[in-house]
């Protein structure tokens, strides 16, 4: 009887998890967990591309700062061109009055004369931006849909 029977027990002691550990010197308190204060007060809520794209829409200030048409829908990256054809100036910025802290990309706009056009820069992401005269913030309303 013959009992050929080789086990190559390979045994592969593979341990995978390896535990990096950052020897911080010091103590260093990192931030508690639980903090339930308000928010920082930058939020944005549509990021900035920081470059004009594509015009999406067109909107045109029209008398007593009305806004034709009160509501544009772009896609994502596109830009808005603003045309002044009021008698007036008009300082356009993202809501809310007065952080414009919304949609930044409204900062590539901001005060038009009578006559003037500018574009915004791209708008990064899906979202609804508001925006206002902000010299009369009751005036030049009207909103930029992202999508
Ligand atoms: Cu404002």
């Amino acid at each position: 009887m013959i009992f050929g029977n080789r086990i190559l027990a390979a045994q592969a002691a593979s341990i995978a998890a390896l535990i990096v550990m950052s020897a911080c010197g010091g103590s260093s308190p990192t931030s508690p967990g639980g903090g339930s204060g308000g928010g920082g007060g930058s939020s944005v809520k549509v990021k900035s591309t920081g470059s004009v794209g594509a015009v999406g829409a067109t909107v045109t200030i029209g008398a007593n700062g009305i806004m034709n048409p009160t509501q544009v829908t772009i896609a994502v990256n596109q830009s808005v061109t603003f045309v002044n054809s009021d008698t007036r100036s008009h300082d356009m910025q993202s809501d809310p009055h007065p952080a414009h802290t919304d949609c930044p990309s409204m900062e590539n706009v901001g005060l038009l004369q009578p006559g003037q056009s500018r574009t915004t820069f791209g708008f990064g992401n899906s979202g609804t931006c508001g925006y206002h005269d902000h010299n009369d913030p009751t005036s030049a309303l009207g909103r930029i849909v992202v999508q």
